[in-house]
């Protein structure tokens, strides 16, 4: 086992007896939604995931430490302590490590240490992409380099319009990430089932998702997989209100100039306040969608690695 990483006793057993594990991300936790609600979540996401009978192990860095697998105590700390934790992503790890500090793993990162502890289905809300402006900025999310390198598979949402949602899919195409539409041929924005923008492929069963997942790493193709999630009609928000909220926020930005690692977390706050609670509450039933279907996906390519 990698020397710098913690696996818990329930997910080490769980992955030796080769039964489904599921990785959750902790940067939703502590710098996506507020508290008390994000350690309410992050508990209930779990949950969920044991109801569809898999283990959850939510990935941290704690004092320098790779976690997978935390305990109650350990989310809450993560989601009392908010923003005052590291966000932390690839070029941050071996800082955090070497200083023994703590950090909360975005998708790239819960993505590494996923894999480095040998769990390759990871649910969450939304994923990282190609921002709004980036032929001048260059932002692009370490996101989408680690979808293209790391083999995990990432159950989102689909991806908020905060990104250019165009550019995002053809750097996927690019790097040669499969980006598939659960039970839809288009890709989901997040808050909303539509974005305008097609999936690579629908695909409408959690056995499909896996034997696909399996097929490119047996194949050796390596890297990873998106799978598009849209979010369950009844939650689902007017698509008006929140772009009107997302280009306030993205406006907002600007005019501050925001950048780097920040401009993810000051969009996701921005619109939260302008939408009042409600993009809160969508945004925690979509997680909820994301969950049972990465479990039951779990089961099934736990299935295909036995024989
Ligand atoms: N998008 C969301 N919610 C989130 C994030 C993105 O809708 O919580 C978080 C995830 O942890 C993602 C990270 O990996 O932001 C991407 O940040 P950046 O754009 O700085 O790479
Ligand atoms: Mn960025």
């Amino acid at each position: 086992m990698n020397k710098y990483l913690d696996i818990a006793p329930e997910v080490q057993e769980a992955l030796a007896a080769g039964k489904p594990v599921v990785a959750l991300e902790s940067t939703i936790i502590s710098h996506g939604m507020p508290y008390p609600q994000n350690v309410e979540t992050a508990l209930q996401v779990e949950g969920i995931i044991r109801e569809n009978g898999a283990v959850p192990a939510t990935i941290a860095v704690l004092g320098g430490r790779l976690k997978a697998g935390l305990s109650k105590e350990e989310i809450d700390y993560l989601g009392k302590a908010g923003t005052a934790v590291a966000k932390a992503s690839r070029r941050d790890l071996p800082v955090l490590v070497a200083e023994g500090r703590d950090g909360a793993t975005t998708v790239a990162t819960t993505m590494i240490i996923a894999n480095l502890a040998g769990i390759s289905v990871f649910a969450t809300g939304g994923v990282g992409g190609v921002h709004r402006g980036a032929e001048t900025t260059m932002d692009i999310s370490a996101d989408l380099e680690e979808l293209a390198r790391t083999p995990v598979m990432v159950v989102c949402a689909g991806a908020k319009s905060i990104l250019d949602l165009g550019l995002t899919l053809e750097y996927l195409e690019t790097h040669g990430v499969p980006v598939i539409g659960y039970g839809t041929e288009e890709l989901p924005a997040f808050y909303t089932r539509k974005s305008g923008f097609k999936v690579d492929y629908r695909i409408d069963r959690p056995e499909t998702l896996a034997k696909t997942f399996y097929v490119k790493q047996d194949m050796g193709l390596g890297g990873g997989m998106l799978v598009t999630n849209p979010i369950p009609e009844e939650f689902s928000m007017d698509a008006d209100v929140i772009n009107k909220a997302i280009n306030e926020a993205v406006a907002e930005a600007k005019t501050l100039g925001i950048h780097g690692k920040d401009t993810t977390p000051f969009l996701l706050a921005k619109i939260k306040d302008l939408t009042g609670g409600d993009s809160l509450a969508s945004n925690i039933q979509l997680v909820f969608n994301n969950a049972r279907l990465a479990a039951k996906t779990a089961a099934e390519l736990s299935k295909l690695a036995k024989n």
